[in-house]
């Protein structure tokens, strides 16, 4: 299976991959996390080849940036048509190295053929204002300029996806840009990379002069050390998007906000649904199912905490033990399949972690735990069972307040909506959120500003699966980026103030006198 995904995305005549076992130093292996087995090992690039990287796309930026802005969407729109052809391919692509169910590894390569589309309009939609000048016969407006070239890291996650969101709208707005990948998905990366470099090879709206169009989107594996730091701390790269966690995003931040760069932070959630006494319960039970047990719960919008209104405690949780027994745990290529492995062996032992310590903190582990993953011991794959926890009333749990990366669903009562809004908001994150209720006034304050603190704030939705549309991103130490849709564009080109006086005099500002 892996063999026919690879050969058909061309990925084997890449010349970064080669055999798993043929591979030695200086390359890392890409494991299938259903199975444990290697697929194929992928060639680490060096320091030198991140600076040649960086030189070749701010060399290509120079013409790239002054193609006009709508023909840089006509090149976006072929390569959102070129992901549309591989569409089940890449899918399968990120199931097979990533552990997602197929649907939602096709769901993700949607999300990146959404997102072209969308830079495809936004690249006749770089819209600045005009101002009305203090001064006659002066004129004032704004104009908006590419960055430069960028860096883009991501996470393991969304191998695709997010890449795309960051890509296509900075590829529209003018800038060139280096990718790093997480070390666990390069394969992914490869294939975006190859199809998109197919298309800059075969276009011809984009002809530079003495250089590489594909080299617009750079793509450097390697590791932190080698490839990481020397970004971070890169003054070539004006801007520096990091998908991945708070952890990282830390060093990250503080290694750009140090040489004065501008960051895009997509870091950690602890997204929590709260379930009111007149939500409708069948509608409840999916959103949280999807959002908790969805991608076995490594979405950085995974729902892990869940506030039920005492009256309906009982009823949520009943509803969910069965659903959760339900769902089919397996090959993530299989149809049918609702919930595949975890990434890693790592991933699994701090799954099995935060369980050991929530019940420590006093929490009791109402199905799947520890028992769930002891079932998957001999499977190979990093398998473990989704998880119910549920909290004792009153209490709040540090294990709680940490994003664990797994489908741990923390289930806490309350009876009153404001404290419960208080307890939702009293963690460092702030991604996702989101109500269910049939309440107009439950509803408007979870929405009202003294309601959810997060980025995302949702009624009769789960947490996760936002669609690319809308601003992404959250607040505290998630990171306060927004990637993908609304203007966030904005955050991958700089603001220009442009006055001109088209007068004979030269008046001040302030009405100051001078001379
Ligand atoms: C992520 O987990 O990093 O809203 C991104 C969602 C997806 C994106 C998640 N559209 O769940």
């Amino acid at each position: 299976m892996s063999t026919t995904i690879l050969s058909d995305l061309d990925i084997f005549s890449d010349p970064r991959v080669t055999d798993a076992k043929a591979a030695g130093d200086g390359y890392i292996v890409s494991e299938n996390p259903a199975t444990g087995e290697a697929i194929a090992a992928v060639k680490l690039q060096s320091r030198a080849n991140y600076d040649t990287a960086v030189e070749k796309a701010m060399r290509v930026q120079t013409q790239w940036r002054m193609l006009p802005a709508p023909k840089r969407g006509e090149i976006v729109r072929q390569i959102g048509n070129a992901f549309r052809e591989h569409e089940q391919t890449l899918g399968e692509l990120v199931t097979l190295e990533m552990g997602k169910i197929k649907a939602e590894g096709v769901g993700e390569i949607v999300e990146c053929i959404d997102i072209a589309d969308f830079a495809v309009g936004l690249s006749r939609q770089l819209y600045g204002l005009t101002m009305h000048s203090e001064r006659p016969q002066h004129r004032m407006y704004e104009q908006w300029h590419p960055m430069g070239t960028i860096g883009i890291i991501t996470a393991f996650n969304f191998p695709a996806a997010v890449w795309a969101w960051n890509a296509m709208v900075a590829a529209v707005c003018g800038n060139a840009m280096i990718w790093k990948p997480s070390l666990m998905t390069p394969l992914t990366a490869i294939a975006m990379t190859n199809i998109v470099h197919d298309v800059m090879q075969k276009q011809d709206v984009f002809r530079p002069s003495g250089c590489d169009p594909r080299d617009v989107f750079g793509l450097v594996i390697g590791t932190d050390g080698e490839v990481g730091e020397p970004m971070i701390n890169d003054r070539r790269l004006p801007l520096i998007s990091a998908t991945g966690s708070c952890r990282m995003g830390r060093v990250v931040g503080q290694a750009v906000a140090g040489r004065l760069g501008r960051t895009l932070l997509e870091l950690g959630g602890n997204n929590a649904i709260i379930v009111m006494p007149d939500a409708d319960m069948e509608l409840t039970v999916r959103g949280v199912l999807f959002g908790a047990v969805g991608t076995a719960g490594q979405r950085c919008t995974s729902t892990r905490r869940l506030f039920c209104h005492s009256s309906v405690v009982d009823d949520v949780v009943t509803r969910l033990r069965a659903a959760y027994k339900s769902v089919p745990i397996g090959d993530p290529l299989e149809s049918g399949t609702l919930m595949g492995p975890l990434i890693s062996a790592d991933a699994v032992q701090q799954m099995t972690a935060a369980l050991q310590t929530a019940q420590q903190q006093g929490c009791e582990i109402l199905c799947g735990g520890v028992n769930g993953i002891a079932r998957f011991a001999d499977a190979g794959g990093h398998f473990v069972e989704p998880t119910i926890v549920r909290v004792p009333k009153g209490s709040d749990p540090d294990i709680a307040r940490e994003e664990t990366f797994a489908p741990i669903l923390y289930v806490f009562e309350f009876d009153d909506l404001d404290a419960a809004m208080r307890q939702h908001n009293a963690v460092s994150q702030g991604l996702s959120s989101a109500i269910f209720t049939d309440s107009v006034r439950s509803a408007e304050r979870f929405l009202s500003h003294g309601g959810s603190d997060c980025g995302i704030a949702n009624v009769n939705i789960g947490t996760s699966g936002a669609e690319i549309g809308g601003a992404f991103g959250g607040e505290k130490d998630t990171g306060g980026g927004r990637e993908s849709g609304s203007d966030s564009w904005k955050s991958y080109m700089r603001r220009q103030t442009c006055t001109i006086n088209w007068g004979n005099d030269l008046p001040l500002a302030q009405g100051i006198e001078f001379g």
